[in-house]
């Protein structure tokens, strides 16, 4: 039978007895066999409106009968009984049940994504996932849950934003700086200003390469570290496999952005044809895919505004002060 690992969050209502049915209800199901629970964790709300009451969340792995659909659906239901109403994107809530991995599954449907989409970098998922299923298998990531956990607990926090150049990256790491607040958090982006050629752009990608690892190191007083995936963007862009992430361990968090043509301007139409960025966007994706087996942020065309708010809360999900 598929093993399902399930993530358990609340934070309105009676928090650890809402938790604690939810297993049960599974657990005494027939479609359903426990096979381990979780400790039930305090995290830090990440995401969504201010002032929401902390969070406990555990997790769960089952053995099933029931399809990835049925599952999903039975967490609705399950939801519902306890009085779960949507109202707002990670806005407080009395029972949220999340689907992460059905087997080695990989799921993409209007309905459901599976593995879930943002659970590599969640401390709040990955901590008690960890407990329960750290031999389960990401197969999108292509590495283990235990892993995972290994990265987001035991690498410095840099976060490295695998994106093609240009303005548009700069306004990201410049909105999500102002979201998270100057003090704990530093930004690096030295390509400035915009070199006019693609020649002398590889001219200065090789050079900002070399000091990858130096750019990783954490300034005095920063909690956190955001950069550009510098390596394997020169790497890319010169047509060669990427090699410095075979030197480099990954960072805590690579954010993969496929930014929309309503990025590109002025700046980039010295650089590449359409025709050219669209061939390195494919090579991008494929790069980071081949190298970056640990947590991962994956923003496929969302616009500047949405892809602060994707960033920022990964940013927060991924530090330790969220638990
Ligand atoms: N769930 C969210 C958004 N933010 N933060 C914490 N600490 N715990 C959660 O379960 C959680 C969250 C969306 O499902
Ligand atoms: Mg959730
Ligand atoms: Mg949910």
């Amino acid at each position: 039978m598929p093993t399902i690992l399930i993530a358990l969050g609340a934070n309105l209502g009676d928090l650890g007895e809402t938790l604690n049915q939810a297993v049960d209800e599974l657990a005494s199901d027939s479609d359903f066999t426990l096979l381990a629970r979780s400790e039930l964790l305090v995290t830090k709300p990440v995401g969504g409106p201010s002032g929401q009451p902390d969070y406990l969340n555990s997790a769960a792995k089952f053995s099933t009968s029931l399809s990835p659909e049925q599952v999903h659906q039975k967490l609705i239901e399950i939801e519902q009984s306890h009085g779960r109403v949507r109202i707002q994107r990670w806005g407080a809530r009395k029972l949220d049940l999340d689907l992460l991995l059905y087997d080695q599954q990989i799921i993409k449907t209007s309905q459901l994504t599976i593995p879930h989409p943002r659970m590599s970098f969640r401390r709040f998922v990955m901590q008690p996932a960890a407990q329960v299923a750290a031999e389960m298998r990401h197969a999108e990531l292509d590495t283990t849950i235990g892993e995972l956990w290994a990265q987001l607990s035991g690498s410095p926090p840099v976060v490295e934003i695998a994106a093609l150049p240009g303005p548009a990256v700069n306004e990201l790491l410049a909105a999500t700086e102002k979201e998270l607040g100057h003090a704990k958090h530093s930004f690096a982006n030295e390509l400035q200003p915009y070199p006019r050629s693609a020649n002398d752009l590889m001219k200065q990608l090789q050079d900002l390469t070399h000091r990858q690892s130096e750019h990783r190191s954490l300034p005095p007083g920063s909690s956190a570290r955001v950069l550009p995936w510098w390596f394997g963007i020169a790497d890319v862009l010169a047509g060669q496999n990427v090699s410095g992430s075979l030197a480099t361990p990954p960072a805590r968090l690579t954010v993969y952005w496929n930014r929309p043509e309503e990025t590109y301007g002025a700046v980039e139409e010295g650089w590449w044809t359409p025709q050219q960025r669209n061939g390195l966007q494919a090579k991008l994706a494929e790069a980071v895919r081949q190298t970056v087996h640990a947590p991962r942020l994956w923003l496929d065309g969302n616009d500047l505004a949405s892809a602060v708010t994707e960033l920022t809360a990964a940013i927060e999900a991924m530090q330790d002060e969220s638990i």
